[in-house]
């Protein structure tokens, strides 16, 4: 299949989630946009991943069952337990077959959209943040990581890892391992010793 253009994407985004969730992923669009113009890397696979990251969130449970099983995806035990992280697997998935995504660049940054993963590449950082911190985000201490990551990407996603993973520890949630490994990744960086 051919990639959509931009507008398209949009169009079929528009079409496919509910008005809500339209109006998050031109948030994040917009806002990874603008942090790939800042860190160096093309603003138009950072728009086209902030718009696609959720096009797999408003499939039913039992879509997204089936597209797992078709896909012949294996499941970790904290994946298996939680319905909430299978929309970025999917994702990435219906990305390439509903709009024509090929990108592997922008595919892993729909894939690890809600977890993070260790050593990200930037466009997998910038969807990570954008996605926590777009302008309909209003939870406690956002504004402080929105000013850090157009300051320091790294840091940003640094304190995004642990804000998520402070939010799992309260919900007394399982956490999936990938997100403390992101977060561990960090913190071996020599980058970061002694910013503490
Ligand atoms: O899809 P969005 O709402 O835009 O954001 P998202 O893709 O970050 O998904 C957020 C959901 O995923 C939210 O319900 C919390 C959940 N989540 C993210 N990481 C973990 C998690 N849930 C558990 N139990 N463990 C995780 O590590
Ligand atoms: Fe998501
Ligand atoms: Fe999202």
């Amino acid at each position: 299949m051919i990639l959509l253009s931009i507008e398209e994407i949009n169009l079929y985004l528009k079409k496919n989630l509910i008005e809500k969730r339209y109006i998050h992923i031109l948030g994040v669009a917009d806002i990874a946009k603008k942090l790939a113009k800042l860190n160096g890397i093309s603003e138009e696979k950072a728009e086209i991943a902030g718009l696609a990251h959720d096009i797999a969130k408003n499939l039913s449970k039992v879509r997204m069952k089936e597209i797992i099983e078709e896909n012949n995806i294996i499941l970790s035990a904290v994946e298996k337990d939680n319905a909430n992280l299978w929309h970025s697997i999917i994702g990435a998935i219906e990305s390439k077959n509903k709009l024509g995504i090929e990108d592997e660049e922008i595919l892993d940054s729909i894939r690890w959209h809600t977890t993070g993963k260790e050593n990200m590449s930037i466009l997998t950082k910038i969807i990570y943040i954008a996605d926590m911190i777009e302008p309909s985000r209003n939870f406690d201490g956002v504004e402080n990581i929105r000013k850090i990551t157009f300051e320091d990407l790294d840091m940003g996603v640094y304190y995004g890892l642990t804000r998520s993973i402070e939010f799992l520890l309260i919900k007394n949630l399982l956490i999936d391992e990938n997100t403390i490994k992101a977060r561990n990744y960090f913190l071996f960086d020599s980058k970061f010793k002694g910013k503490f």
